[in-house]
């Protein structure tokens, strides 16, 4: 059965904004989410919250009660010891769920890795996940029913990470899109959620958007950063158009951060000047690092 968060402070007596809190800094649950992006709780989750409220309720701290409870739910792996095969063998679990499109299934294969960290769930899983399946489809291995649902189950999961891991404060803002024709939306998503980690707001564009509207938000808000993927294969005379084309969009202050398989490679690659182009999320971190911590 699922409930909504209201039931679940019901049901367990731990405030909304409570349980909210919870769930981003132990990452003690991670409730799935509604249609509408209602947050959607099991009967483990309130089982597991019950029983944290009733250590409290005795005069644990709560960082006692979530290592109990932790120990007490031996399938769930442990947050920062879990060992790359470890995280391995469950992202082949998930995988083994999808391509059976057995949700349930899925979804319990996902739950072992609540504790993983966000970004490591991320980075580790869900995104080498998308490309086997890619893989797997282009091959002929996989159908598009398959695909479908995989990158469906995957985008939930990346929209409740998203959530997850938004700077509640006034950090600098990321513009983050996608260009016309670019229909390619995961890596726009794992930059975005890599920029939120550490401390940007994000205003999340997605894939496809016409250069004059993107031009309008970015004179409109001035961001610190504008974060754009380009995954679809450019030549290097379309490539240094469109890059010369940001540019001059973004405003002075605007630093124009570009990533993604479809940019040619750096013997090809025209240099266009007051434009970065990174390699991995780990290398647009370290780009942004310093302007993150100065604005
Ligand atoms: C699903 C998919 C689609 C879906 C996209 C759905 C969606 N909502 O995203 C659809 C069906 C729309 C599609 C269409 C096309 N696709 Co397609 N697609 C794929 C597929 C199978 C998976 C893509 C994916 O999500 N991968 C997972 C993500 C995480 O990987 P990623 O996008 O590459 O991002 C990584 C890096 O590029 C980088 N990155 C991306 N953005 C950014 C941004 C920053 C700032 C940074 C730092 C890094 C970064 O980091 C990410 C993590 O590693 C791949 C093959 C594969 N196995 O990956 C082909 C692939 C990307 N597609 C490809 C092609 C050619 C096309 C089409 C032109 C034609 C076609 N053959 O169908 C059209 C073009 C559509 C368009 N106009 O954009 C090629 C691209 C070739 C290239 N760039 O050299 C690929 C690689 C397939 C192939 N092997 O030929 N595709």
């Amino acid at each position: 059965m699922s409930y909504r968060i209201q039931s679940v402070a019901r049901l367990t007596g731990i405030a909304a904004a409570t349980l909210r809190a919870w769930e981003r800094r132990y990452h003690l649950v991670a409730p799935g989410r509604s249609q509408k992006g209602y947050r959607l709780y099991d009967d483990e989750d309130v089982a597991r919250l019950t029983r944290i409220k009733a250590m409290l309720d005795e005069g644990l701290r709560i960082g006692e009660a979530v290592e109990r409870v932790r120990r007490e739910s031996p399938t769930l792996l442990p947050a920062d010891s879990a060992s790359p095969q470890e995280v391995a063998a469950a992202r082949e679990g998930l995988l083994a769920a999808l391509l059976e499109m057995d949700r349930a299934a899925a979804v319990r294969a996902y739950d072992r890795l609540a504790f993983v960290p966000p970004l490591r769930r991320l980075d580790d899983v869900l995104l080498p996940l998308l490309h086997t399946v890619g893989d797997l489809w282009a091959c002929g291995d996989a159908h598009v029913a398959q695909e479908h649902f995989a990158s469906a189950f995957v985008r939930e999961r990346l929209a409740a990470l998203m959530e997850a891991l938004e700077a509640p404060g006034a950090g600098p803002e990321a513009v983050c899109a996608g260009l016309a024709g670019e229909r390619h939306e995961f890596g726009l998503i794992g930059a975005a959620l890599h920029l939120a980690a550490h401390g940007f707001r994000v205003t999340y564009l997605g894939p496809d958007l016409p250069m004059i509207d993107l031009g309008r938000v970015l004179q409109g808000r001035r961001p610190a950063l504008l974060c754009v993927s380009l995954v679809r294969s450019l030549t290097p005379a379309e490539y240094a158009a469109a890059a010369a084309e940001l540019r001059r969009l973004a405003p002075a202050g605007t630093r124009v951060v570009l990533g993604g398989r479809g940019i040619p490679g750096t013997s090809s690659r025209p240099d266009v000047p007051g434009v970065d182009v990174c390699d991995s999320f780990g290398d647009l971190l370290d780009r942004v690092e310093e302007h993150a911590a100065v604005s």
